[in-house]
């Protein structure tokens, strides 16, 4: 590390911070890595500090280089410049650095020629931060309009439920996206390809979203929370810990393979379509129709109603299904079938009917993979995170161009993803969303940061109109006159 001085600012650099990462648009650089380093020049006013002889009105440089170690060793990117811009954005998260140069090298590239080194550099400066951060009203009435897509999410590996609570809280602390609804969570029987290995149950739920994100945007988001969650891909339809998939995007088709809308499969599935009834009942689903109709014709699928109210309990690692021991036996498949959907009522009785456990036969001994995944498969759990652990690697989509249709412009798009996404989450005031009962604080509610007891989060009831607002709950240890 070595520090300079000019005249202007002052001029902090760290030369030389080299890890391992995984970067780079082809395959194998995803999966065997190699390394990466970067320079920092950092510009900074240390007068202040200089004359009181205080770290805390510089820059500590040591922890600079930690951030910059994790973002090389974190999760994959296609391109360094994806690097350098990550780099500069976590060090303009330092108040005093005015300016900041990025050098990225990557002297490893997979290219055929002799060659020293391939790096870039880039330069950011507060002013564009705040810029960009900072919403501007001439530009803000220009902001792309919102539309609602339909998030899927699934998995069946370590404390699921858990895992898909906190991507929901991630998503809706997003600037980017509001989550509008969320489905109560259910457990279902995996639906698995022929003479596929059998796999633990999954847990299921769907939720509304709004945001302006473009849909490959949206998708390489979920890719990364995917990611942050412990997602590996080793075989298709395999046993994950997190899954989401968009099922549709307000106004948008597509054939290609990379993103395909609406999502190819959910209209055949009792895992998509129970829990997205609950949130939106009178949907439809391209040219498949009503979701309704859909759910009604599955009847070799099973599906457990868990909880309607879960989301904050999960996410703190509470099971939340009260009523389910956890050592009921799994829903996986048997040799008959049952109908889950309906029972032979329309889905809105069923909705108001949802099954006990007791009412899903046991359909014999199972192998310890075969078990419902609860909050006692500690070992197994463990076994599987360090299997996760192992092998993590980052599998988000190749950065390539694809077409989708916007029938709300009434366009046909060559949609690539925006240079700068996926961003990293941006935390955002909480807002109220619909009419809430009373006891609730209504409008805009600023994060509290001088609280001293947790602040409750919670989601209210999942109705059939489908509103289940996400609201910050006041602080359980004030009085209800303050
Ligand atoms: N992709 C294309 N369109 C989309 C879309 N609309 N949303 C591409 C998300 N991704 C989309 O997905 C594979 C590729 O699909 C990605 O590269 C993406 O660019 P993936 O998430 O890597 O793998 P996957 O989820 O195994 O594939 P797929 O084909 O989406 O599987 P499904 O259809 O989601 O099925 N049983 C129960 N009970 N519950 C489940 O949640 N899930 C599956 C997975 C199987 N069985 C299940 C469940
Ligand atoms: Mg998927």
């Amino acid at each position: 590390m070595k520090l300079l001085h000019t005249s202007a600012l002052d001029v902090i650099q760290i030369l030389g911070l080299t890890a391992r990462g995984k970067h780079g648009v082809y395959a194998s650089e995803r999966a065997q890595g190699q390394s990466f380093t970067v320079d920092v020049t950092m510009h900074v006013d240390t007068r202040a500090a200089a004359t009181d002889d205080d770290l805390s009105l510089t820059v500590d440089y040591s922890q600079v280089a930690e951030d910059v170690i994790d973002i090389l060793s974190g999760p994959s990117v296609y391109l360094i410049e994806t690097l350098a811009q990550r780099v500069a954005e976590a060090i303009l998260a330092y108040d005093q650095v005015q300016i900041v140069e990025v050098k990225v090298h990557k002297p490893q590239a997979p290219m055929k020629l002799t060659f020293s080194d391939v790096s870039m550099t880039i330069r950011r400066e507060r002013s564009e931060k705040e810029a960009l951060s900072t919403p501007d009203p001439v530009h803000a009435a220009q902001e792309p309009p919102k539309r609602k897509a339909v998030i899927a999410l699934g998995g069946n590996l370590n404390q699921p439920w858990q895992t898909m609570a906190r991507a929901i809280m991630e998503i809706d602390e997003r600037e980017d996206i509001s989550v509008t609804a969320v489905s109560g969570l259910f457990r279902t029987a995996p639906v698995l390809a022929q003479g596929q290995d059998q796999q633990p149950d999954y847990y299921n739920a769907v939720m509304e979203i709004e945001t302006a994100l473009p849909p490959l945007d949206l998708l390489h988001t979920l890719q990364e929370i995917e990611y942050r969650g412990g997602r590996e891909r080793t075989e298709k339809w395999g046993a994950r810990t997190l899954d989401l998939d968009i099922i549709t995007y307000q106004g948008v088709r597509s054939d290609d393979e990379t993103l395909t809308l609406p999502h190819p499969r959910a209209h055949e599935r009792a895992f998509v379509l129970r829990p997205w009834i609950q949130i939106a009942p009178e949907a439809t689903i391209g040219k498949h129709g009503r979701i309704k109709v859909l759910l009604e014709q599955i009847t070799d699928q099973q599906v457990e109603s868990i909880a309607d109210v879960w989301v904050e309990e999960a996410a703190q690692g509470v099971y939340p299904g009260m009523s389910l021991p956890p050592d009921t036996a799994p829903l996986s498949s048997g040799a008959s079938e049952v109908d889950n959907s309906t029972d032979g009522l329309t889905v809105d009785a069923a909705l108001a009917t949802a099954p006990s456990p007791a009412e899903f036969p046991d359909r014999g001994a199972r192998t310890q993979s075969d078990q419902l995944d609860s909050p006692r498969d500690k070992d197994t759990r463990d076994t599987e995170r360090s299997a996760t652990n192992r092998h993590r690697r980052s599998t988000r989509t190749r950065q390539r161009r694809v077409r989708v249709i916007d029938d709300l412009d009434d366009a046909e798009l060559i949609h690539a993803p925006s240079a700068s996404t996926p961003t990293p989450p941006r935390r955002k005031q909480p807002t109220m969303k619909v009419d809430l009962p009373d006891g609730f604080e209504r409008g805009l509610l600023p994060v509290d940061d001088n609280s001293t007891g947790p602040i409750a989060r919670t989601v209210l009831r999942p109705t059939v109109t489908g509103a289940i607002p996400i609201v910050r709950r006041r602080n359980k240890h004030q009085r209800s006159d303050t």
